[in-house]
């Protein structure tokens, strides 16, 4: 099974760059340092608590949107309205530097497409192989790279609860080719560590055997003219809006040649 590269958050970029250029997806160790993992944690809790698991409990009704997001798998939207953590993380200097390196000339003005938790619950199976960039799958290929993720961990990501399986090099392959076993690369790391990736990795979430809940705290940024996938006026309420700070807002797509929502 191969191994995903692990870098340092001090590492030189550089070499977090040709790490990710080369296999898709990178480890940074310690992305964040254990005292705001638990603030973040803490502040989504109570509202982790009150999510359903899955989007659909009626099986006869269920289809395969439902069975790709998961039955035994939570999703909280609107990270940036319930978290000044959070807030502080996606407009930090090495998420944006990977933002603006990825996306390259596309990345004068990034937002964001979606942020969300992904809490994988007990007895959770693998989720479908997939790549974010297919989201946009109506944006013909061959084509510059439309997005660049983060999957924080909240916990730690073990092999046994679930952590996100990768498939390295994947970016760069022929849409019609599949894994072999001996190909995908599991996002093993501890707590307050983060998986960086480009949209065009195929990957997935893990299958979790374990009593433990896994949480994966999930962004991604995205051209600006790009529609997101999510709807942050909808996953945002107003007063939340307001408390932003102006790079904040500026990432879920208020901009000052655009409308502005504090005046
Ligand atoms: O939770 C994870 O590890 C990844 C899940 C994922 O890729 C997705 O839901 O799109």
């Amino acid at each position: 099974m191969p191994e995903l590269v692990h870098f340092k958050r001090a590492d030189p970029l550089e070499h977090i760059f040709a790490g990710l250029n080369r296999d898709g997806g990178v480890v940074i160790d310690g992305f964040i340092d254990a005292q705001v993992a638990e603030e973040l944690a803490t502040d989504f809790q109570r509202e982790l608590e009150d999510v359903p698991w899955g989007n659909n409990d009626e099986p006869e009704r269920s289809d395969a949107t439902d069975a790709f997001f998961g039955y035994r798998t939570k999703r909280l939207h609107g990270l940036i309205g319930r978290s000044s953590a959070f807030e502080r993380i996606l407009t930090g200097e090495l998420p944006l530097a990977c933002a603006k390196r990825v996306l390259g000339d596309y990345s004068k003005d990034v937002i964001l497409s979606t942020n969300e938790l992904m809490a994988i619950g007990a007895d959770e199976v693998q989720q479908a192989f997939h790549r974010d960039g297919d989201t946009w799958r109506h944006v013909p290929r061959p084509r510059p790279e439309l997005l660049v993720s983060f999957n924080v961990a909240l916990t730690d990501f073990t092999r046994e609860n679930g952590a996100t399986v990768v498939v390295p090099g994947s970016h760069r392959w022929d849409r019609s080719r599949k894994p072999a076993p001996d190909e995908i690369a599991q996002a093993v790391m501890k707590k307050g560590s983060a998986l960086l990736y480009v949209g065009e990795l195929m990957h997935a979430g893990g299958a979790n055997a374990t009593e433990q809940t896994r949480v994966g705290m999930y962004f991604g940024y995205i051209p600006s003219w790009l529609r997101p996938l999510e709807n942050s006026y909808v996953t945002v309420t107003e007063a939340a809006m307001k408390t932003l700070t102006p790079a904040a807002q500026r990432l879920v797509g208020y901009s000052e040649t655009g409308f502005q929502l504090i005046l």
